[in-house]
């Protein structure tokens, strides 16, 4: 009987194999922010990609709106153990960003409007595999979940899916962020449970 079940359920009860060791599944979207929601009017927002050597690259709210969209729907995983499946969004592609970015980089340090920093590698972000999202279920992204625009980087937990997002910069080193140098682990990858240093 107990074999029925747990093949009924799925190895690891509701999310079955999708969930990620250590994680469960969360019906509603909870918010996490280390600080207060900055306000930015759109006619004073930008985003940039500063490049190793000194390039800046700029993009206004109409120019960022105005590229190619995708809308991918993806599955998310916070450190604090909630993973949302299924989520909708709609946003850009590095890859389109990083087109006329003339970069030998591997590392970026994304910044946001209010402060926040994340580290990844810049491979993380190419290659389908991250977005400038500024919608989220067919609404435009409230301001509590990152709005007018985050970083959508959903194979890493998800505090590297920087909200309110303002530019990256390219660097030859790798440089942690807020999270990485509080303790947290320097990639943060959730199917390998890499939540801390030393994970
Ligand atoms: N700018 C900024 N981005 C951020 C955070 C933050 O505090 N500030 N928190 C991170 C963490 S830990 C998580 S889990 C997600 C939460 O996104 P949500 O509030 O939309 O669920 O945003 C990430 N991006
Ligand atoms: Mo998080």
């Amino acid at each position: 009987m107990s074999v029925i079940s747990r093949g009924f359920r799925g190895r690891r009860g509701e999310g079955g194999d999708r969930l990620p060791p250590g994680q469960y599944l969360e019906h509603g979207f909870p918010v996490l922010s280390a600080g207060p929601t900055p306000h930015v009017p759109l006619d004073r927002w930008e985003f940039v990609i500063d490049t190793e050597d000194g390039q800046a690259h700029r993009w206004t709210w109409d120019e960022l709106t105005a590229l190619p969209a995708e809308t991918p729907t993806v599955d998310i995983h916070c450190v604090t153990k909630w993973s949302k499946f299924d989520t909708s969004w709609e946003g850009v592609s590095l890859d389109v960003l990083f087109e006329n970015v003339d970069s030998a980089a591997e590392y970026a340090l994304v910044h946001s409007y209010g402060g926040y920093t994340t580290n990844l590698p810049v491979a993380d972000l190419l290659d389908g595999k991250a977005w400038i999202a500024y919608r989220y279920d067919g609404e435009e992204l409230e301001p509590q979940h990152g709005g007018p625009a985050r970083l959508l980087v959903p194979h890493l937990y998800f505090w590297k899916s920087a909200k309110w997002v303002r530019g990256i910069r390219l660097l030859d080193e790798d440089t942690p962020g807020f999270w990485e140098t509080a303790g947290y682990h320097d990639y943060g990858d959730p199917w390998r449970e890499q939540r801390y240093q030393g994970d």
